[in-house]
């Protein structure tokens, strides 16, 4: 059971593919940046050693924006939004394309600076944590402030990046109050503020409201997140179903008993990637070869660096008409190499009807299972030693690597 009352933190990075690359190129700070687009926008070097970046006005192609900068987010430019539109409202933007290895090395610093100073972390992505911070000592006498901007300060010495932070009894409203001051905020959120502070927000901002959800409740005439909790739960369950409704009043109510995991295995591991131009299977076809391959080979590096093994493989296509198709094969063993990615998915291909231009390829490794080095073995063999016979000698042998038959978590 869960302490009477518990302080969770949720830690998120600011602006965090976007200032990773602040690090490296100083002189942008300050200007509006974005994220997205290929390797082409990558900045050039000029012969008298400065470096070129381009502009959003530069981009041509059906990329979405990955994050921007608030400097650009100021000019109406958001994650998600479509790069030709986001062009338009900003074309002096500067523009670089992402780079995930370096993205994931911040995320890993980053990290073990959190662990560091307290051990109870839910990794939730790239860039955001909860800490379950209910056992530090003093914590209850200041609601988490000390160790809060302790945290912002360890995260910045091992990153040089900022994070902003919630403080609250549960993730729920955690998570909620982490964005309350962004960016470098530290908010800490009280049961007593929900009417106050929570009562008043969009009711999409309940994570775990979606689109849709959001859609009914204003349909019902629920924006806020006040009128959700207002409103009678058994109407609530009646509109929703018992679990949804249920869930809805405690979230409206700032109630959530989810406990902080600090172990988590992935369902699954994918790569996809949307192509500049629509291609054709038969007359783009060593083209789709060299992508396809690509998309195998990342596979293999993200199970690799992940320890994990696929028992399932599969692909997802998009056309051009924007169909999706998903096709999956389960193996006899988890594979985890990319030859042998590549082969399963290249059978799921196989099953696919091709009749219209792709935009969208993508390779997925699904039903997951932990991958281990086998402990080595002793095994007895006779050696000689200065021309005798000495008995036996230990000669240490490693198995190659072998997949433990753990059952996958979901
Ligand atoms: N990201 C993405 N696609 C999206 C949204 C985000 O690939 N639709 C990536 C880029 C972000 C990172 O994930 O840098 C973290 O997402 P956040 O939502 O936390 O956004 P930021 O960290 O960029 O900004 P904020 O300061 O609002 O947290
Ligand atoms: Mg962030």
């Amino acid at each position: 059971m869960f302490p009477v009352s518990r302080l969770i933190a949720h830690l998120d990075m600011d602006a965090f593919y976007a200032s990773v690359e602040l690090l490296r190129y100083p002189q942008l700070r300050g200007l509006p940046l974005v994220i997205g687009g290929s390797g082409r926008y990558r900045p050039t070097r000029l012969a008298d050693g400065t470096q070129a970046f381009a502009r959003l006005r530069d981009y041509a192609g059906r990329g979405v924006i990955t994050t921007s900068t608030y400097e650009a987010r100021a000019l109406g430019v958001y994650s998600a939004m479509g790069m030709a539109r986001a062009a338009r409202l900003a074309p002096d933007a500067v523009l670089l394309p992402c780079d995930f290895d370096e993205y994931r090395r911040y995320s890993a610093r980053f990290k073990a600076a959190v662990r560091a100073l307290t051990p109870m972390v839910e990794d939730r992505g790239i860039d955001e944590i909860y800490i379950d911070l209910s056992d530090v000592p003093g914590v209850a006498a200041d609601g988490g402030r000390a160790i809060g901007l302790a945290l912002k300060s360890a995260v910045m010495q091992a990153t040089g990046l900022s994070c902003s932070i919630g403080i609250a009894p549960n993730k729920l409203l955690a998570k909620l109050c982490s964005e309350f001051d962004k960016p470098d905020g530290l908010t800490i959120l009280t049961r007593d503020d929900v009417p106050a502070r929570v009562w008043p927000l969009p009711a999409k901002r309940i994570n775990g409201v979606g689109p849709k959800t959001t859609q009914r409740l204003a349909a019902l005439g629920l924006h806020t997140i006040g009128e959700v909790a207002a409103a009678d739960v058994g109407w609530l369950c009646a509109q929703f179903g018992g679990n949804y409704g249920t869930w809805l009043h405690q979230s409206a109510h700032g109630v959530d008993a989810r406990p902080v995991v600090t172990v988590r295995e992935p369902k699954s591991i994918s790569r996809e990637t949307t192509f500049e131009r629509d291609l054709h299977v038969r007359s783009d076809r060593a083209e789709l070869g060299r992508i396809f391959t690509t998309l195998c080979v990342q596979l293999a590096a993200d199970l690799d660096r992940k320890g994990y093994a696929g028992r399932t493989i599969g692909v997802k296509l998009r056309f051009d008409d924007f169909r999706t198709v998903t096709r999956e094969r389960t193996l006899p063993t988890p594979v985890a190499g990319a030859r042998e990615i590549r082969q399963a998915a290249g059978l799921c291909l196989k099953r696919v009807e091709f009749n219209r231009r792709l935009r969208l390829l993508g390779v997925r490794a699904g039903s997951l299972v932990p991958v281990t080095q086998a402990p080595p073995v002793l095994i007895p063999t006779p050696c000689r030693q200065n021309g005798q016979n000495s008995g036996i000698r230990a000669t240490l042998m490693t198995h190659a690597t072998t997949v433990s038959g753990r059952p996958k978590r979901t």
